[in-house]
């Protein structure tokens, strides 16, 4: 049985109706050195899932508030699901906030209109090894999880 708490279900099987399925992966450039991590994690889970792999478009986008728009257009031109990639770290000013809010908003406000499941791998950390830590490092990898939670829903 999938182990939520221990993040085990990743090894659980995913049982498609089809392998068909068009999906999005769009990454924010910001933090690149990570959200690169996060997008090859994600590709390598939906190719491990059967995805066909034309039928993956990827798409970097300069930040994670655009992120929204990347979601909305996929959606728009008829993709099943899309997961979207980003890495956030606190800094002095008060954009963390802004950031996060509006993107956490603004991609749950698309998946519910465009009636698509849409993954939210934004990392909101304090530091830079907080987010290493879950691309790959101690902490899991949240790119992986992100595309396991839409193939999840499709299934
Ligand atoms: C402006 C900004 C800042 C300060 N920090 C981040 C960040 O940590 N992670 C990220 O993905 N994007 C950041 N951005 C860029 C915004 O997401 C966005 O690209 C710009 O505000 C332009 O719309």
């Amino acid at each position: 049985m999938a182990d939520y708490a221990n993040q085990n279900f990743l090894e659980e099987n995913i049982n498609l109706p089809h392998k068909n399925f068009k999906i999005g992966v769009v990454t924010a450039l910001w933090n690149t050195e990570i959200t690169a991590e996060l997008k090859a994690g994600a590709l390598r889970t939906l190719k491990k899932a059967g995805i066909i792999e034309s039928n993956i478009k990827t798409w970097d986008v300069p930040g994670s508030y655009e992120l929204i728009y990347g979601a909305n257009k996929l959606a728009s031109e008829g993709f099943d699901a899309v997961v979207c990639l980003g890495v956030v770290i606190q800094g002095e000013t008060r954009h963390f906030d802004f950031i996060c809010n509006a993107v956490a908003n603004g991609i749950a406000n698309v998946s519910i209109k465009q009636e698509i499941p849409i993954a939210f791998g934004v990392l909101t950390t304090d530091t830079q090894q907080q987010a290493l830590d879950r691309a790959g490092g101690t902490h899991g990898h949240k790119g992986e999880e992100a595309a396991w939670s839409v193939l999840k829903m499709l299934e």
